[in-house]
């Protein structure tokens, strides 16, 4: 049994299209809550965080001094976020963050570092969202959290919750990965960051390539998980803003996530980029329910 405190992060201020601040609502809508019950956990859904500002999708694509988009919103949302995430973890229950926009990873993963001083973290995703101020190519902050987690780029959201960075390079493992911009090519290289792309998904299976994620963590004191629906085929997933051909399959992600959910290690996770209004009958935030049933034990028999 999970204590799970279920935690809506509608920010869209991470990227340019419109709806994906409704990604909690139809995710809510399409059964989390219940069904995380019936799955035998203690589950509370403690309503969505907001901001200062009084929407949460953004006005405009205009960038500041160092090409951010949204700068201010992004910060105080990331702010807020972590606050809660913090009370969660200090009332010793898992925050199961639904988004939103994968900016909102630097609020809760922040908070969660600030709890687990060798933190891993496990990035399933179509993109590394491992730019910064420095090399995104957009300005969009949803390509950016693990560059600004990793200490890199504009240093107020590099400090957002506590001063500096919060993740270690070695600590990180990306899955599902084939769109890189070349900075973040150059990145991974530089820093050894370990990743598996749909190749290596193609070649071992996804239920490998978890496994070896696992192996690769196993000396962290936790593991958070931060899952964009976009990491899954776009045929499966089509309510998302950043679709990209050739993605993992839902069978396939649900037993990778059986596998992960045996894990003692887990403490946290996001499930992000649900865009209700790119969704085909809202396919996408029921099949997300489904993603976090597995996360949380659910198997097949
Ligand atoms: B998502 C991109 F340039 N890399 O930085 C960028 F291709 O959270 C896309 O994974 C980022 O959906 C996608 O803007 C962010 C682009
Ligand atoms: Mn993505
Ligand atoms: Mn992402
Ligand atoms: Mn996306």
């Amino acid at each position: 049994m999970v204590k799970i405190d279920i935690i809506g992060a509608p920010t869209a201020f991470g990227q340019p299209k419109l709806g994906v601040s409704l990604g909690p609502d139809a995710v809510r809508f399409s059964g989390l809550e219940e069904n995380l019950k019936s799955l035998g956990h203690d589950v509370s859904d403690l309503g969505n965080v907001y901001g200062n500002y009084k929407t949460v999708y953004r006005k405009d694509n205009v960038k500041d001094g160092q090409g951010l988009i949204n700068f201010d919103e992004v910060r105080d949302f990331s702010e807020h976020l972590s606050q809660a995430v913090d009370n969660t973890l200090k009332n010793k229950r898992f925050p199961f963050v639904i988004g939103g926009d994968h900016s909102l990873s630097i609020g809760s993963v922040s908070a969660v570092s600030h709890h687990y001083s060798n933190l891993g973290v496990l990035w399933i995703d179509a993109h590394g969202d491992i730019n910064s101020s420095d090399t995104s190519p957009s300005g969009n902050i949803h390509g950016m959290p693990l560059g600004v987690l990793l200490g890199e780029g504009n240093e107020a959201l590099v400090n957002i919750n506590h001063k500096g960075a919060k993740l270690k390079h070695e600590n990180i493992v990306l899955v599902g990965v084939r769109d890189l911009d070349a900075g973040e090519k150059a990145y991974i290289k530089k820093h050894g960051i370990k990743c598996y792309t749909m190749s290596d998904v193609a070649r071992l299976g996804l239920d490998t390539v978890i496994t070896k994620a696992l192996k690769h963590l196993q000396e962290c004191d936790g593991i958070h998980l931060s899952l964009d629906v976009d990491s899954l085929d776009p045929m499966e997933m089509p309510g998302t803003g950043t679709k990209v051909d050739g993605g993992i399959f839902l069978s396939d992600m649900l037993l990778a996530l059986n596998i992960l959910s045996k894990t003692e290690q887990l403490v946290s996770a996001d499930l992000v980029e649900v865009n209700p209004l790119l969704d085909n009958r809202n396919k996408t935030a029921v099949k997300a329910v489904t993603l976090a049933e597995y996360i949380f034990g659910q198997s097949q028999i």
